[in-house]
């Protein structure tokens, strides 16, 4: 049976439903997965712990429900897509049971690794369908993965294996990205050096051949550690809220949290989500452009597509290399017909003009989506009329890594889409716009923070190792009720959309960074005596990086600190958040209590200086001068 929603009507009846009676609407959808053990209850839930339990001591594993349940019918099916980073370098195609073998393999060489179920794996590899193959087999023995975007540094590495424990890493002995290589292995070993921990394995799967030193008893080669493997296994059986992941995100304190996802719920919700927003169809090629270190990556390249029985396209490179029509190139090479990418991507492609796109041939393209950050009404329509040929439904799905899946979106081709909202909620999703007292706006033309009243299945379970967090995070702000962070707008319609974030996180090309976390990077710099960190404007970043530093100038140039400072980042965070701008400062606005007035710091980031409010109950009202001069 399917659970697919084909008409408006049908999404107005199944969201009722799913309000009415969110146990019996989800039991329905869950029925539909195999269960090794059928659930006693489907759901128990507060918010004040927060403590959320989907389908309560129902037993499973989440690869079961993509291999063994569907081998007989789809085990020939391409599963996974791959496409190289360099166009000239052979591509790959595995099927279902060409996967499942893999996987099977893998997960072996895990457990002879001493691997068990609920031990940690950090993941740090390249986009390659090893990733996904490590991902699944952690999955089948009940381990719980990691994944840190491989375009983060060493430190921050460190900082996430310390903070999970992690046994075993697995990684790659280098990435290609565009025309670069990067040196990954070596990144490895500095981590683990770094980081107070035990990590007893790294696994290297050989992607560049560069040489890399090889630690005896600690590294072995991906291929070795799999070739003497059985392409049989059986799977673990994991309880539905055993941890199926942890994934590291930025948050308004300094360090990032790992976010908790569990295996039941977060099954049920991907799969449904990506079959209904995408109206995905038996046949049809899927490409989601982001990279498996993020959410994205995790529910819509691996798991939901793959729950769904569907081909999953994995590209290994970035928009831009060879040339701006290399997405272009690859929807045509396929014949892609979804496509899910970022604004970011959007509004740099944008800058090359339409010729890269017109060069390739887009007519398989059914559903073309967004994801990450707003998107502005002039890359959507730049998106809808040149790369959807105004006849694909864009559905910007609004969502988070706390979220597991899609929150907010269009249902492809069933709800009637408006430029920059991402529309409507999707079944299960009972959204609340709040003032900043926590008062409920009601009704429609409200504008609010946005909060989620009842949990749905993909909820975060907790951040690990710190539950306090997690409650102080989420459920503490508004009682009774997840917050998102996010401010929000319900038009004259009903529809949503989203502003942006309400706190100290910016988001920059769709990744998300505490301010917080790149102040505590500068402020690492010898010379650096405090610093303050604000979001403003980009073009196509969406939002840039804007730092305002107070340094000891002594033996130095501003020009030589600035570029130190920029480095320092790029080392303890990575090259994501280096700052667009640096601005050396005499001082930092504050309040009498010693806050820093970020509002002024925005708004002078913004090139806004008309009206920068009362300044004169400032500690040092004289500062905003300096800074205004400074930033001309
Ligand atoms: C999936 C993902 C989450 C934050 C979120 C919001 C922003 C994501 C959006 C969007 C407007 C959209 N965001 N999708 N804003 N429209 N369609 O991106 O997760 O990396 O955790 O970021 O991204 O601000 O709170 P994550």
């Amino acid at each position: 049976m399917s659970d697919k929603i084909h008409t408006l009507s049908g999404y107005i009846h199944e969201y009722q439903r799913s309000v009415q009676d969110p146990e019996g609407f989800w039991a329905r959808i869950a029925d539909s997965f195999h269960w090794q053990k059928r659930w006693d209850k489907v759901l128990d839930w507060n918010f004040d712990g927060p403590d959320v339990k989907w389908f309560v001591n129902g037993k499973l594993n989440i690869t079961e429900n993509i291999f063994e349940k569907n081998l007989y019918t789809l085990g020939d099916r391409p599963a996974i897509i791959w496409e190289t980073n360099d166009p000239k370098e052979k591509n790959r195609t595995l099927t279902y049971k060409e996967l499942f073998h893999q996987v099977n393999k893998f997960a072996n060489a895990l457990k002879a690794n001493g691997v068990k179920k609920g031990d940690r794996v950090i993941i740090y590899m390249p986009m390659v369908p090893e990733a996904a193959v490590a991902m699944l087999a952690c999955a089948r023995v009940g381990a719980v993965h990691s994944v840190v975007f491989a375009g983060f540094s060493a430190s921050a590495l460190a900082d996430r294996i310390e903070d999970c424990k992690a046994k075993v890493v697995l990684t790659s002995d280098g990435n290609y990205r565009g025309s670069k290589s990067i040196p990954v292995k070596a990144l490895v070993d500095e981590a683990i050096d770094k980081a107070k921990g035990n990590v007893e394995k790294v696994i290297v799967y050989k992607r560049t051949g560069d040489d890399v030193h090889m630690k005896s008893g600690r590294d072995i080669w991906w291929h070795d550690a799999v070739k003497d493997q059985s392409e049989e296994n059986k799977a673990e059986v994991m309880d539905a809220e055993d941890m199926l992941f942890i994934l590291y995100t930025s948050g308004s304190t300094g360090k990032p949290k790992g976010v908790v996802h569990t295996t039941g719920g977060y099954m049920v919700y991907t799969k449904y989500s990506f079959e209904n927003v995408f109206q995905y169809e038996p046949g049809d090629v899927y490409w989601c452009t982001a990279d498996v270190g993020w959410i994205t990556g995790h529910s819509y390249i691996v798991y939901g597509p793959l729950l769904a029985g569907a081909t999953t396209l994995m590209f290994e490179g970035v928009p831009t290399y060879p040339d701006a029509g290399r997405f272009w190139e690859i929807v045509a090479k396929y014949k892609v017909n979804q496509f899910y990418t970022a604004p970011t991507a959007i509004r740099a492609l944008q800058a090359y003009g339409t010729d890269p796109i017109e060069k390739h041939d887009l007519s398989s393209l059914k559903v073309i989506g967004s994801v990450g950050e707003p998107i502005n009404e002039e890359a959507w329509h730049w998106y809808h009329s040149h790369v959807g040929k105004m006849k694909c439904p864009v559905v910007d799905t609004w969502w988070q890594t706390e979220t597991g899946g899609i929150m907010i979106s269009p249902i492809a081709g069933v709800t009637p889409t408006k430029p920059s909202y991402a529309t409507l909620p999707l079944p299960g999703i009972q959204l609340m716009i709040v003032d900043q007292d926590g008062k409920e706006l009601k009704g429609n033309s409200v504008e609010g923070n946005l909060c989620i009243k009842f949990p749905w299945p993909s909820i975060l379970r907790t951040t690990y190792g710190d539950h306090e967090r997690c409650k102080k995070t989420y459920f503490s702000t508004y009682k009774g009720m997840y917050f998102t962070g996010d401010g929000v707008k319900r038009d004259e319609d009903g529809y949503y959309r989203i502003l942006g974030r309400v706190d100290d996180v910016i988001n920059v090309s769709g990744h998300r960074m505490g301010t917080a976390e790149v102040e505590n990077a500068i402020n690492e710099h010898p010379k650096v005596i405090e610093s303050a960190v604000v979001g403003y404007p980009h073009d196509v970043k969406g939002q840039g990086i804007y730092a305002y530093v107070i340094c000891d100038l002594e033996n130095r140039t501003e020009a030589n600190l600035i570029n130190e400072i920029s480095e320092t980042v790029k080392n303890i965070i990575g090259p994501i958040a280096k700052p667009d701008k640096i601005q050396i400062v005499p001082g930092l606005p504050k309040t009498r209590s010693g806050k820093i007035m970020r509002r002024i710091l925005r708004k002078i980031a913004e090139g806004d200086t008309s009206n920068l409010g009362d300044i004169s109950t400032l500690l040092n009202p004289e500062v905003v001068e300096a800074i205004k001069e400074g930033a001309k």
